[in-house]
């Protein structure tokens, strides 16, 4: 029997190496969509030895069409869009075209699916900033949806398009919305990368104290091994669906400093409050991390916590890695990268 292929947008970043390395695994031929640059390269790619084993083609959410002749020459199986400008922070800066591309752009997939390949199993990267400022903890696929963001704006548009093209035109077309996941490929910009390898970089001399913003602000966090499994779960099922993937814990961003540091073997002090407030090794008083307001967002996401039980149900999913364990790994990970000299994915 023929492979199946997969098409995985946003192919170089985080969940889309995590997801080719999965979907290889399983037999599946794999075509990556990427964005044209100046830099081919696909480290994420390389980190997990996959570079060579995965065809790539040329694509851009803004251009419809070449979503268009792409869907038609590939005829995809499975179609997973991991694309979007991720960033939450850079979203007010970027906030038109975070919803051209995160919000409108699936609808130009969605349109490219509806003509050329109304067959294919699609899977929306949806997420937890959706539900913003939630009423109340855990959320789960009823709770009611508030963005605070123009990222999140945008993954409400794509989350409803997916859920309508699913109900207009019988699209197996599912929406996971996972709450934060992260790992030793995640980008440096995001909280929990900035903590692991700061303090890696501090430990080793090359940069002082690290700088952060909201540090009451909670997360769930898993890992993306975990739950790109979860993303290929939604599209095996006979119907497609909405499904939450969360650990069901919460923490603040001081204690993902705490869980970093104790992989780090340090005991953190804690002294101050507000924008004066800093963490010290206990041992050696010197400054590990300091409060830059530059780092506060206009609007912030207090509190996510996720309930995956109906994940956990209908998919058999569940996560393997929890917070001191994740946080453990991407220390190790960036300790090793800056004592072998190289470059931070
Ligand atoms: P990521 O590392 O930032 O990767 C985003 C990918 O999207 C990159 O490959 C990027 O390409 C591509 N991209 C950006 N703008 C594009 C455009 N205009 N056209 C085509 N491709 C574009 O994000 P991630 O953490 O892997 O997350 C994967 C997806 O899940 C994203 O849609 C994200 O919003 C969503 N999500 C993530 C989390 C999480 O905690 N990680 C949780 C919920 C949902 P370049 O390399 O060229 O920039
Ligand atoms: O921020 C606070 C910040 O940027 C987490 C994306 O993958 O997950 C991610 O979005 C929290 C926020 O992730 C700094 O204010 C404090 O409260 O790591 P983050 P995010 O915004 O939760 C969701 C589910 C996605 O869908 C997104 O694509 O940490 N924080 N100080 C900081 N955050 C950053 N980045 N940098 C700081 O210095």
């Amino acid at each position: 029997m023929a492979a199946r292929t997969a098409l995985v947008t946003g192919i170089s970043g985080q969940d889309g190496a995590y997801l080719a390395k999965l979907l290889l695994d399983k037999g599946y031929r794999v075509v990556g969509a990427t964005r044209r640059s100046s830099n081919s390269r696909l480290p994420r790619l390389a980190e997990l030895g996959i570079e060579d084993a995965i065809e790539t083609a040329y694509f851009e959410l803004g251009e419809l069409t070449q979503i268009l002749r792409l869907l038609d020459k590939v005829r995809p199986d499975e179609i997973y869009n991991l694309a979007a400008q991720s960033f939450v922070g850079v979203s007010w800066e970027q906030p038109i075209y975070t919803v051209d591309v995160g919000g409108l752009g699936v609808m130009r997939l969605l349109e490219g699916i509806r003509a050329h390949c109304p067959v294919s199993r699609f899977y929306q990267a949806s997420t937890s900033e959706m539900f913003g400022k939630a009423p109340a903890a855990p959320q789960d696929e009823r709770t009611a949806f508030y963005p605070r963001s123009p990222y999140g704006i945008a993954k409400l548009a794509a989350h409803w398009a997916t859920v309508n093209y699913r109900e207009s035109f019988g699209i197996h077309a599912s929406s996971g919305i996972l709450f934060n996941h992260e790992s030793p490929l995640r980008g440096t910009e995001f909280v929990t990368r900035k903590i692991t390898l700061g303090l890696a970089r501090l430990l080793a001399g090359q940069q002082d104290a690290v700088e952060l913003g909201n540090l009451d602000s909670r997360r769930d966090w898993g890992f993306a091994g975990d739950y790109v499994d979860g993303m290929w779960r939604m599209t095996q099922q006979e119907k497609p669906g909405d499904y939450v993937l969360a650990t069901g814990e919460t923490h603040s961003i001081r204690e993902f400093i705490g869980y970093a540091c104790d992989a780090a073997g340090i005991t953190v002090d804690w002294s101050g409050s507000g924008v004066e407030e800093m963490a010290r090794d206990a041992r050696t008083g010197r400054v590990l991390v300091r409060v830059n307001p530059a780092f506060f967002r206009p609007a912030e996401v207090d509190l996510l916590k996720g309930d995956a039980s109906k994940a956990r149900t209908a998919l058999g999913w569940s996560p393997a890695v929890d917070v001191r364990a994740l946080a453990r790994m991407m220390f190790e990970a960036d300790a090793r990268r800056v004592r072998e000299g190289r470059v931070a994915i």
